[in-house]
């Protein structure tokens, strides 16, 4: 139905890349983004997001995914960073041990910022590196299924599951929104939409009310 995908999404949503410094956060963004790769850097803030458009189901979604400009060094990601994300990619380094110890902190911040509720897939990036693994697959999978977080490992490097690691997050999203949707439309027609051709309107900050059913597979 859309003729121009840019100006006729149907919803906008955020999410955020969380983990530990130098585990690949913005290079799987930039994957992600590809081409359509737009770079907003907001130095003051401290943050930098990226658009991407995605069509799920009969509906056009524009991502909005959030990175750390590295304050995530300095633990000194700040709230406003998770307010209103509807998902999050929480990174681990395959070859650090350490990365993967502080999955717990990075979900706990996760809850206590950005709500219960939040879509999160766990992912182990550089699987490339096969030979310097210190994290294995499986001890991952069994964290994820206790914390029911979806799970991947992922090569930004080589573009291994990275587009699948976040079209997860967002069908998933997509999904748990929709249902809030008709919920809302039923009380009172209010919903998170774009309106306008370059001008994004967040009316409402929607956060889904549902818990994600695992999905790690
Ligand atoms: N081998 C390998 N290196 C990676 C991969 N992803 C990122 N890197 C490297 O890891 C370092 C940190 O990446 P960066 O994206 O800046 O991490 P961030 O601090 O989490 O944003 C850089 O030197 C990247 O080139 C990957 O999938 N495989
Ligand atoms: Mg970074």
């Amino acid at each position: 139905m859309a003729d121009t995908f840019d100006e006729q999404c149907d919803y906008l949503f955020k999410a955020v890349l969380v983990g530990d410094s130098g585990v690949g956060k913005s290079n799987l963004l930039s994957r992600f983004a590809k081409d359509e790769f737009l770079l907003d850097s907001k130095p003051t803030i401290g943050v930098e997001f990226a658009y991407r458009n995605i069509r799920v189901k009969d509906k056009l979604i524009k991502a909005q995914i959030w990175d750390t400009a590295g304050q995530e060094r300095f633990r000194a990601i700040t709230s406003s960073y998770y307010r209103g994300a509807l998902g999050a990619i929480l990174v681990y380094d395959i070859t650090r041990k350490s990365t993967f110890g502080n999955v717990k902190k990075w979900l706990h911040e996760l809850r206590e910022f950005g709500g219960e509720d939040m879509v999160v897939v766990l992912v182990g990036n550089k699987s490339d590196l096969v030979q310097s693994r210190e994290v294995e697959k499986e001890e991952a999978k069994g964290l994820a299924e206790t914390e029911r977080l979806c799970f991947m490992e992922t090569s930004a490097m080589q573009n291994l599951n990275v587009e699948q690691a976040f079209l997860q997050m967002i069908t998933k999203i997509h999904d748990i929104t929709s249902q809030k949707m008709l919920e809302a439309k039923k009380e009172n027609g209010t919903t998170l939409r774009i309106s306008g051709r370059k001008e994004i309107h967040v009316t409402d900050e929607v956060t889904a009310t549902k818990q994600a059913s695992c999905c790690s597979r």
